[in-house]
């Protein structure tokens, strides 16, 4: 008979992928469907999954709602996905992210020990909460610091997953991810802004891409591997958390310059500071800015994840390096241009 797993957050970038691995692995899929003004199944249907999936009414603000999930899908295996997961957001709406990112987990957890306790429970935990980084690279063994209201937030979410796993005995698990990207990723994070607007400036159909820091330093890797390790970790006998990263450290400036020479853009850095700028060497054209209003009242400078214990306890490790991940992400925008663009309204 086949496993029932329920998934909050399927419509977001993890939730699409994680529905078709699971589906391609024999699963019925449910999702638990907050009620929007806008259509936020676009990343289903890309994948082509949006009809085999089945969709049920929820939001992580409503306890009820998410028993009710548990009970119709009869699910065994629940992913939280489901987040207010922009972290710029957060400083502007920090109690609904504390919310949603955060005291969702308890009440996902509540809501698993009273209709199934035996269920078994995936947290999605975040690199953030490491924030102002403790040591280089970070592990599970790394002390927190989150910078954020959203780290702040997730590290509660994380904390009450392992404290629900020590008290209560479920099979509760935390991935701590680090970035992870797709060409499905939000159109709002650094790495999908870029790839959307060099494509655009490529086309001749804009002019300018805004940027913040350029010196941030990130481990980004592909969700589509991430999710893999998602699902690993809920097969494992005995419930843990697990860094899951690349192990590679990239600055925000090196992904501009890999996705414009992808799109066969010729830039050159000019200046410093605010004044930094990046120039079509050919033209003298400005195509990147600064723009003070994409810096963070406190950043995260750098991450770096050491995911030895996914690897040698799940047999997880990526399958796709920063270079093929840029390269996918400026082809498939590239690719796009044409028509609309999907995450643009
Ligand atoms: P997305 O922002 O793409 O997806 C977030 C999902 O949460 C969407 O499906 C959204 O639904 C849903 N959601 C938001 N608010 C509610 C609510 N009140 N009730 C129900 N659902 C809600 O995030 P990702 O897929 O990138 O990330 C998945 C999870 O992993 C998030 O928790 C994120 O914080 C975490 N994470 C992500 C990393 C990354 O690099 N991508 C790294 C580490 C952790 P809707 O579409 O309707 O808005
Ligand atoms: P992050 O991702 O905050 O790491 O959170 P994001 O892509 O938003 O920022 C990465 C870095 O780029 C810098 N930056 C900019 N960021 C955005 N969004 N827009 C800009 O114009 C810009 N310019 C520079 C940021 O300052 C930052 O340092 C993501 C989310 O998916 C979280 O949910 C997840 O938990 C973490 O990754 C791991």
């Amino acid at each position: 008979m086949s496993k029932s797993a329920l998934i909050s957050g399927i419509t977001g970038q993890d939730g699409a992928y994680l529905a078709q691995l699971l589906l391609e692995k024999g699963y019925a899929v449910h999702g638990l469907l907050a009620r929007r003004g806008t259509d936020t199944l676009w990343r289903l249907r890309e994948l082509g999954v949006v009809g085999e999936v089945n969709l049920i009414d929820g939001d992580l603000i409503d306890l009820s709602s998410m028993a009710r999930a548990l009970e119709r899908s009869a699910a065994e295996e629940i992913y939280n996905l489901g987040a207010q997961s922009f972290v710029g957001t957060s400083w502007d709406q920090p109690v609904l992210t504390a919310e949603v990112t955060g005291v969702s987990a308890v009440r996902f957890l509540e809501a698993m020990r009273l209709v199934n306790p035996r269920a078994r429970f995936y947290q999605a935990s975040t690199s953030e909460m490491f924030g102002k980084a403790q040591a280089v690279p970070q592990s599970e063994k790394t002390p927190f610091y989150p910078r954020s209201p959203y780290g702040v937030a997730k590290l509660y979410a994380h904390w009450i997953t392992v404290n629900y796993r020590e008290s209560h005995g479920l099979h509760a698990s935390s991935g701590i991810l680090f970035n992870h990207e797709s060409p499905l990723r939000g159109i709002e994070f650094v790495t999908r802004k870029i790839t959307a607007a060099l494509a655009r400036i490529r086309h001749g159909a804009d002019e300018v891409l805004e940027l913040g820091n350029l010196d941030a330093r990130r481990d980004w890797g592909f969700a589509g591997d991430y999710v893999e390790g998602m699902w690993r970790m809920l097969q494992q006998a005995e419930p843990d958390d697990y860094v899951i990263a690349t192990g590679e450290t990239h600055s925000v400036r090196e992904f501009v310059s890999r996705a414009a020479s992808i799109a066969d853009i010729d830039l050159e850095w000019r200046g410093e500071g605010l004044d930094e700028q990046g120039v079509d060497r050919v033209s003298g054209r400005v195509l990147v800015r600064i723009n003070p209003q994409f810096f963070r009242p406190a950043e995260v400078d750098l991450l770096i994840g050491d995911a030895t214990q996914a690897r040698e306890r799940l047999g997880w490790s990526p399958r796709v390096n920063f270079e093929g991940l840029v390269d996918m992400m400026m082809r498939a925008d590239l690719a796009r241009v044409a028509g609309p663009v999907p995450g643009i309204a």
